[in-house]
């Protein structure tokens, strides 16, 4: 009979099994992991101090500067939102790429990570408080989190990052769990509501980070983006987006997974350059093509 390891006895990561204390204590960590696990299971997320130095941050702000488009007032590359300046900056991809978070993602999932995405920010998002996971999905579940660091100092002024600690607990929700289609009014009221209730039932915290820190969140905790006390103040940040091998990638917002009908999501691992390929339990996927960018998927 072939031996069982309990940290790898369902597609969860490790961090998230409900046999995580178990786990946990037959795991051969040293002292500083240890608190960091504890940390990231117990709250949803890691501050990782003096990631950056201050001239690392400079580069970035520099090199995404000119990539910026003033004309332009949202979307993808706009005024003041920059999506993969890693594929034009050294230094974005240096940061989404960085040993040090690597290495904590390989502690916390026991999987390769891949970093797939960043967002480079000039100014607060203001964004509603969201799980990424309505955002971009994977499947095994969870196999998914961010990294958001401050390239500047960070206060009440210039609109924090704010977060619900341990809301990643919560069931992973797509639109589709509000009971409604994405353009639905219904969803709108039921999706408020249901911040309100987030709202007081998990306490928020807003991360008044120091130039150069870093905050890792796993996948399912609920994070957006504080209101700007200071008009025009600037909010210069980075968020890599993490993925892990082995899963298969989806856009939650067009797959209905109770009925096997997934957007895949093409997506290019920043280390590597290369496209990745879907796969589960070893097996690369095969996807079959039903129209509206949505496929069946099989081996
Ligand atoms: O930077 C922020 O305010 C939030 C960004 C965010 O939610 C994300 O990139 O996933
Ligand atoms: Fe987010």
């Amino acid at each position: 009979m072939s031996s069982v390891q309990i940290d790898r006895l369902m597609n969860v990561p490790w961090v998230e099994s409900p046999f995580f204390e178990v786990i946990f204590e037959n795991k051969e960590l040293d002292e500083e992991s240890r608190q960091f696990v504890r940390q990231y299971h117990d709250q949803g997320y890691l501050v990782v101090d003096d990631l950056l130095s201050s001239e690392e941050c400079d580069a970035i702000i520099e090199q995404v500067g000119p990539l910026y488009n003033p004309e332009v007032p949202d979307g993808p590359r706009s005024r003041h939102r920059l999506q993969d300046a890693w594929v034009e900056s050294p230094s974005v991809k240096a940061l989404a790429t960085h040993p040090r978070i690597l290495s904590l993602l390989r502690l916390f999932y026991e999987r390769e990570p891949i970093p797939f995405q960043t967002l480079n920010f000039s100014a607060g998002t203001q964004q509603p408080a969201h799980s990424d996971l309505t955002h971009f999905s994977c499947y095994p579940e969870r196999y998914m989190c961010g990294a958001w660091v401050a390239l500047e100092d960070i206060s009440e002024d210039n609109g924090p990052l704010l977060y619900y600690v341990g809301s990643h607990r919560l069931p992973v929700l797509s639109f589709a769990d509000f009971g409604s289609s994405v353009d639905d009014e219904l969803l709108h009221a039921r999706y408020d509501a249901f911040l309100k209730l987030l709202g007081e039932k998990f306490k928020f915290e807003k991360f008044h980070a120091k130039k150069g820190q870093c905050l890792i969140w796993s996948s399912n905790l609920w994070h957006g983006g504080d209101g700007i006390k200071k008009q025009g103040s600037t909010r210069h940040s980075q968020v890599s987006h993490y993925y892990f091998e082995n899963c298969f990638y989806f856009n939650p917002l067009n797959s209905t997974p109770p009925l096997g009908q997934y957007e895949l999501k093409d997506i290019v691992n920043v280390t590597t350059g290369e496209k990745v390929k879907h796969s589960f339990n070893g097996n690369e996927m095969t996807a079959t093509n039903i129209g509206n960018n949505r496929s069946t998927l099989g081996f």
